[in-house]
């Protein structure tokens, strides 16, 4: 990003983002997120809960696997490692408060660089939350998760908890204490474990049952530790099925249900689910939300959506009203986040290099989300589509129906019944008149 800035101030020439309603044709504010507009009894801001990406929006430098940075950060010039990460912090505060962004989340080495010293980690760590702590307590702006990279580093080629080196798993250890330390110190809301290496590139090297049992291991001595060091957040699992690995454990919300419970860490862990990683997974977002939420562990979500035409992870901002207010139904009807949020896991393209770009990236994700909100709310009190889909099981509701719910019919009572009351009748499924419900109220 090509900012020229002589003090303090990095993102110059843009001010502080207000709401000026549907009419606005500034491009620097919101049409629809009013932070204090109640909506089913809670703010806009208590509903959504949105947070910056530390990484995609402070480090992400426009890189990708054909040719090099094309963001110029003016943060991240100083030869002092600590002085340059607390420039980065000030441009992150400034840019949080002016967009009125209320949460942010870091990778430990988001924050500052790491070395393979662990001790002087831990000393550079604890230098930059106290300033976080400083920064966070001068503007409001919170903590919503903290997380350790355990990709990154040449050590976690073979992955960090699922190594099948003992000694790179300690490594790993070694930084998740040290980024549990900076969330517990920084009242952090949860703190997530995202696998990107735990998993194989070929099954012929690995033994995944033992890999498996590690990487359960090591979240339990995690927990462990930070329960006792006070920690009463959420800790979160984020699913992707694969990239960086061919395959990884954590493939989509089913199967890390199906972990925690195998595991014994549903009480304490829930997911936090991302748009594209669910689309990476074969499923729709919306798919991946109702999975948690039914299971009584939907954690958080990583906003951001994917592209249609190609196969990895984008990372792009969501745009998109119609998919969003799918989601905005099941996260209504779960009653919302406790204590999670949106987190905009999402990056400015490699040729949007203008520092107001960052801005509009965040307006439009953040006006997306605000309208869906506004969109399903109104579809859940005026018009009949949770009315419809409750009566679709209304055969449940009474008689043999309900009595199978109940558990009080056998095989046998299902034979008896089919047979005593002929062909069932056809009846709609009405597809098409859902769909033009969520579109009447667009
Ligand atoms: C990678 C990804 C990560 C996690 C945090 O696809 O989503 O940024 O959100 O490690
Ligand atoms: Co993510």
């Amino acid at each position: 990003m090509s900012i020229i800035t002589g003090d303090k101030e990095f993102f110059k020439g843009v001010g502080q983002i207000k709401f000026e309603g549907r009419d606005s044709k500034n491009p620097l504010a919101f049409r629809w997120y009013e932070a204090d507009r109640v909506v089913r009894g809670k703010s806009m801001k208590e509903w959504l809960r949105f947070a910056c990406a530390y990484w995609h929006s402070f480090n992400g430098d426009g890189s990708d696997p054909f040719g090099g940075r094309t963001h110029f950060f003016p943060w991240d010039t100083n030869s002092d490692p600590l002085q340059r990460a607390k420039d980065k912090m000030d441009a992150a505060f400034e840019f949080m408060t002016k967009v009125n962004l209320p949460y942010y989340c870091f990778h430990d080495v988001d924050l500052i660089d790491h070395t393979n010293d662990v001790v002087e980690n831990e000393k550079r760590m604890s230098q930059i939350t106290d300033y976080a702590k400083e920064k966070q307590a001068a503007s409001g702006v919170e903590l919503l998760w903290g997380t350790a990279n355990l990709f990154s580093h040449t050590r976690y080629m073979n992955g960090a908890a699922t190594n099948p080196d003992f000694h790179v798993l300690a490594h790993g250890g070694a930084q998740v204490k040290s980024a549990l330390d900076a969330t517990i110190k920084l009242g952090g809301a949860n703190y997530v474990f995202w696998g990107g290496r735990e998993g194989y590139m070929s099954l012929l090297n690995t033994n995944m049952k033992r890999e498996q049992e590690h990487l359960a291991k090591f979240l339990h001595v995690a927990k462990d530790y930070a329960r006792a060091a006070g920690f009463t957040g959420t800790f979160l699992i984020e699913p992707k099925p694969c990239e960086p690995t061919k395959h990884q454990y954590d493939y989509d919300a089913a199967t890390v249900i199906g972990f925690l419970e195998h595991f014994g860490l549903q009480n304490d862990f829930k997911l936090n689910l991302e748009v594209n990683h669910a689309t990476l997974a074969g499923h729709t977002f919306q798919h991946e939300v109702q999975v948690a939420a039914q299971a009584g562990l939907l954690g958080s979500m990583d906003a951001n959506r994917g592209d249609y035409q190609n196969g990895w992870d984008t990372d792009q901002f969501p745009t998109n009203v119609n998919e969003l207010v799918e989601t905005l139904l099941i996260i209504l009807e779960a009653g919302g986040f406790d204590k999670g949020g949106i987190n905009f896991d999402a990056k400015i393209r490699r040729n949007s290099t203008d520092p107001a770009d960052l801005f509009y990236a965040h307006i439009g994700g953040m006006d997306t989300f605000a309208r869906a909100l506004v969109v399903a709310d109104d579809i859940l009190e005026h018009s009949d589509f949770a009315k419809l889909r409750k009566e679709r099981y209304a055969s449940f509701d009474k008689g043999a129906g309900a009595d199978f719910e109940a558990g009080k019919l056998d095989l046998e009572a299902l034979r008896d019944y089919a047979a005593a009351n002929g062909e069932p009748a056809i009846i709609s499924g009405q597809q098409e008149l859902y769909e033009n419900i969520i579109n009447q109220y667009i």
